[in-house]
């Protein structure tokens, strides 16, 4: 059995070093890790690559340029899946908004699920240090596609998620072209299609405290149109 931590970064230098080492900390030897870099101008792929001798089970996928959140997952999850031994994946941003305190959990479900939700909407979980702003942006946003899509989760935008590869090679991931939050929604959606079973479990999403913020207009917008083209499309 396998499984693979994918990690998408962009300038997470200050992050990635501590959160790699707690990583290989907790999980168990399946486990292993793919930070995927878009050329940080920071050095992160730099800094991954020198982790390398330290922890075997740690890789480094390189794309050329920044092209969001949904593209470089795209490309991870098509090299990932080239290999047919990965039972499961999981998704994980570097600035310990997911902290790898919730990975057992989330493994120790694998048997019964296929998408396990770390959820910040059910009994136990939230968020720590947001601004009002993105508070009601998150919440409202996941209320609005849950009304649209009706998936059986809370958290549709929430990026910490496990999921089964089988499941995950049923879906023709061709059809996403949204990049931010957006395709977190519309990955989910498109699982849910899939007949994927779904569980949630509570975690508190700390607000990044090194490296910079990257949310834009852009993930705003798209979001607002996004839950009603996914479901036109699918
Ligand atoms: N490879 C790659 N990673 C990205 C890109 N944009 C964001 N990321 C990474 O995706 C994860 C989630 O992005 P974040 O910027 O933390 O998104 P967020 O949590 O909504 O917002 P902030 O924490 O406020 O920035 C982080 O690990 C980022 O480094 C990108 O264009 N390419
Ligand atoms: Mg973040």
């Amino acid at each position: 059995m396998k499984s693979v931590i994918i990690i998408p970064t962009f300038n997470e230098k200050e992050n990635i070093s501590q959160l790699v080492v707690e990583i290989f900390k907790t999980v168990p030897v399946w486990v292993h890790v793919m930070v995927v870099d878009d050329n940080s101008p920071d050095g992160t792929g730099k800094v991954v690559e020198s982790l390398k001798g330290a922890f075997p089970r740690l890789s480094l996928f390189c794309r050329k340029r920044k092209e969001g959140l949904g593209k470089a997952y795209l490309d991870a999850f098509k090299k990932v899946l080239e290999d047919k031994g990965v039972e499961f994946v999981i998704m994980m941003d570097a600035d310990f908004s997911h902290h790898p305190r919730y990975l057992n959990e989330m493994l120790s479900k694998r048997d019964d699920y296929d998408v396990i939700v770390g959820s910040r909407y059910i009994h136990g979980g939230g968020t720590e240090g947001w601004e009002l702003w993105r508070r009601v942006l998150s919440w409202g946003g996941n209320l609005y596609c849950r009304m649209i899509t009706r998936m059986p989760i809370v958290d549709c935008t929430g990026g910490f998620n496990l999921i089964r590869t089988s499941v995950l090679r049923s879906v023709d991931l061709s059809v996403v072209d949204v990049s931010g939050y957006a395709f977190i929604m519309e990955l989910k959606y498109l699982l849910f299609k899939n007949g994927a079973r779904f569980i949630e479990i509570p975690i508190i999403f700390k607000n990044r405290t090194g490296g910079e913020s990257k949310i834009s207009n852009h993930i705003v917008r798209e979001g607002i149109f996004a839950p009603w083209k996914m479901i036109i499309k699918n």
